[in-house]
């Protein structure tokens, strides 16, 4: 069996290309990479490395994580900047003893001696959209965080070899140096190839609140479906933070087991995600909450074509 899922619509190219690898025995570290990488470049997705939106100042700073389900390995980069692939340093990251969550300055340093890609992050399409939100900001006093979207991928390979990745710039205009749950292993994501794995995307700042991604593996550890372990770790966030404060931010949780077996939960409105298994095609689904039961719809063409559509669509300056 092989397997792997991932939030948004935007990761489908991307797990197309690890649908492929997968199929003929790679390795689910490389095939998550691959498929990570695929969203990285695409310079139509404004929240995930080249073409992702900017914090306060007008600076892409992006977080990414990997972890190995095998011998449980993490590495993370937060607030990482001009590198083309933050996905890749966290992975070589992985791979050392100690330091492998590296942050700012001392991961670009890291990143240098490594030999990976340099790149400007900052596209002209992404200044056009940091300047509306400026001045929507000033004339309408609006929210500036919305419009983010957080790749994050779990992947198991013909081997029984799992993984966790995930990449992002984090929330649009955050503070300079601020970090979200992605790198943050438990939050962003968490794997074990004894178990299963998931990942999140959402406001951050609540997702670390529950360390979700973890909650999910361990209630599938108890021996629940990924579909009802998302499902409990979700609505139970959800409930504890409203009660406690009075509001939940975003909550959007993927997560698959060792059997190639997935589970979506959110408390949002249209989260879309896409999978593919030796069952299953690649395919983008829509899912909804609807009284605590997240159910799943394939995406129609139509908002298929929307979606590209709309992530293209030319932008002028107001
Ligand atoms: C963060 N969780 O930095 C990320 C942002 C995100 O959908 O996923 N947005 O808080």
């Amino acid at each position: 069996m092989w397997g792997i899922i991932a939030t948004w619509r935007m990761a489908v190219e991307g797990i197309t290309e690890a649908d492929k690898m997968l199929k003929n025995g790679a390795d689910s570290g490389d095939a998550i990479e691959v498929a990570i990488k695929e969203v990285e470049n695409f310079p139509y997705y404004k929240s995930v490395g080249y073409g992702g939106l900017p914090n306060e100042e007008m600076e892409v700073e992006l977080d990414a994580a990997y972890m190995d389900g095998d011998t449980l390995d993490i590495g993370a980069v937060a607030a990482i900047k001009d590198y083309a692939n933050p996905i890749s340093i966290a992975r070589r990251l992985s791979h050392e003893k100690v330091n492998c969550m590296l942050v700012g300055e001392g991961a670009e340093k890291f990143a240098h001696k490594e030999g990976f890609e340099r790149k400007n992050m900052l596209t002209d399409r992404a200044k056009i959209h940091y300047k509306n939100r400026v001045k929507e900001v000033q004339q309408q006093e609006i929210k500036p965080y919305s419009g983010h979207d957080t790749v994050g991928m779990v992947c198991l390979d013909t081997h029984g070899k799992m993984t966790a990745a995930t990449s992002t710039s984090g929330l649009f205009m955050k503070k300079k140096g601020r970090v979200g749950d992605s790198p943050i292993s438990g939050s962003g994501f968490y794997v074990d190839s004894k178990i299963g794995g998931a990942s999140a995307t959402g406001l951050g700042e609540d997702l670390m609140k529950g360390c979700i991604s973890y909650e999910i593996v361990r209630l599938m550890k108890e021996g629940k479906h990924p579909q009802e372990a998302c499902e409990i770790a979700v609505n139970n966030l959800d409930e504890e933070l409203k009660a406690r404060r009075g509001k939940a931010g975003d909550l959007s949780l993927i997560a698959m087991n060792n059997k190639g077996e997935w589970g979506v939960a959110t408390n949002i409105e249209g989260f879309s995600f896409a999978v593919a298994t030796e069952n299953e095609e690649p395919i983008v689904y829509l899912t909804k909450n609807v009284n605590g039961k997240c159910i799943h719809e394939v995406a129609s063409q139509e908002w298929l074509d929307n979606y590209m559509k709309t992530r293209t669509a030319p932008l002028e300056e107001k």
